[in-house]
């Protein structure tokens, strides 16, 4: 039996940079005076991070939400805008502050991305645009949704703030659709505390949304549009310049505790991992199990307590559903009937503790929880 745990183990820890690396870089920030507003650290970060990831063109933020929400401005979308429901809040809420309606799709019951043969079937004449959202990471149908954006020509905007790093046949998730977006939110497998980015195709694209991150301004007496202020300050590059040299250790140490997870609970009647994707290089943002209660003798709720006792506290991202929220559950898209598999999904799904800290030993120690509390009998 595992005892109870002495110290709280939360679904993430964010990795930091070595202090005396940053604390270097901060005494140049305190010399040059320079704190934000596109200074030498955030130039520099850009340049890095674009060839990092391998995309032409990135503009960063202060945080994922603004960058989603300028993005929708940058390409002036309006009318309604197909998404999913199985997501964090922040995909639909940019819409909702950008007068968009969401229209929710169902999602496909593999890797719980939006369904593109739902998305095709909820066009009208008022759709502008597609949301799709990389879930924890795992690559959306990247040519059929293109497919579908081109033939019926509506712009297509990736949510891959779960997808940093993550390349499909050794090229950037990123690289597809007109736009993605990042988050570097303390809790995401890069971070620079609060943080976000867009990446875009084209020198002209980058340019207006440097200018929406800064108020409009495209020189001292120029306002283009009516911009907001999203720029990432010079501390935060800096941090997200230091980041960089340590993310692929990082994602190497994630996968590790993926592949200790996997060989524990394969056999777990009830419990489902998501296996790799072939020619997919994933980052291991999440760790994600479905509980099938017929089969474990247990609901996904009671494993989520029963971990809670255990001083574990793993989330059940993403339940409920975006479309159950109050803003949103009017919405005709939102009824139940409507999104049976991401209703079904919501209520199985809960992600384990994965971070490059967390030992090997609590990783088996969770793993062992999971398989000792079943009850097959049930
Ligand atoms: N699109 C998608 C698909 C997203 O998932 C998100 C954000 C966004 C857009 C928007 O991007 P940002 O605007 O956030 O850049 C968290 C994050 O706040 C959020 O960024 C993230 N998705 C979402 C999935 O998760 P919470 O409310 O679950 O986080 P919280 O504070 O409960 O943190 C989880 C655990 O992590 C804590 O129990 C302890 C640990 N933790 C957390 C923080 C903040 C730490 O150890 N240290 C920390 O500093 O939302």
């Amino acid at each position: 039996m595992i005892e109870k745990l002495n110290t709280p183990i939360y679904v993430t820890q964010p990795a930091l940079p070595p202090l005396e690396e940053f604390t270097e870089l901060l005494k140049q920030i305190w010399d040059n005076k320079i704190l934000t507003n596109n200074g030498p650290f955030h130039r520099q970060f850009e340049n890095e991070l674009a060839e990092y990831l391998g995309v032409k063109y990135i503009s960063v933020f202060t945080n994922g939400t603004l960058a989603l929400m300028t993005a929708l401005q940058a390409l002036r979308i309006t009318g309604e805008v197909i998404t999913t429901p199985f997501s964090f809040v922040a995909t639909t809420h940019s819409l909702w502050w950008n007068n968009i309606k969401p229209v929710f799709a169902d999602i496909d019951p593999d890797y719980f991305n939006l369904d593109p043969e739902k998305v095709e079937a909820a066009i009208t004449p008022q759709t502008t645009a597609i949301m799709p959202v990389h879930v924890y990471g795992n690559p959306c149908k990247l040519e059929v949704f293109q497919r579908i954006a081109d033939t019926y020509g509506l712009k297509l905007i990736y949510d891959a703030a779960h997808a940093f790093g993550v390349k499909v046949n050794g090229e950037s998730v990123l690289n597809f659709g007109d736009l993605s977006i990042l988050s570097f939110h303390a809790t995401k497998v890069f971070n620079t505390i609060e943080g976000g980015a867009i990446i875009c195709h084209d020198e002209k694209t980058k340019q207006r949304i440097d200018y929406l991150k800064n108020f409009g301004f495209a020189d001292e007496t120029t306002v283009i549009a009516p911009g907001i202020n999203a720029k990432m300050n010079e501390l935060q590059a800096a941090y997200g310049l230091l980041q960089l040299k340590y993310v692929d250790g990082n994602i190497g140490k994630r996968k590790a505790i993926a592949d200790i997870y996997r060989v524990h609970l394969q056999d777990v009647p009830g419990i489902r991992c998501l296996p790799d994707i072939e020619g997919v290089n994933h980052a291991y943002s999440y760790f994600p199990v479905l509980v099938d209660s017929s089969g474990y003798g247990r609901t996904r709720d009671e494993i989520y307590e029963e971990l809670k006792r255990h001083n574990i506290f793993g989330r059940r991202y993403f339940y409920p559903l975006i479309s159950q929220f109050p803003t949103y559950r009017g919405l005709s898209s939102s009824r139940p009937d409507n999104l049976p598999i991401a209703t079904k999904i919501a209520e199985q799904v809960i992600c384990l503790p994965i971070y490059p800290e967390l030992s090997f030993d609590i990783v088996k120690s969770i793993s062992e929880i999971i398989s000792s509390y079943q009850n097959p009998s049930k």
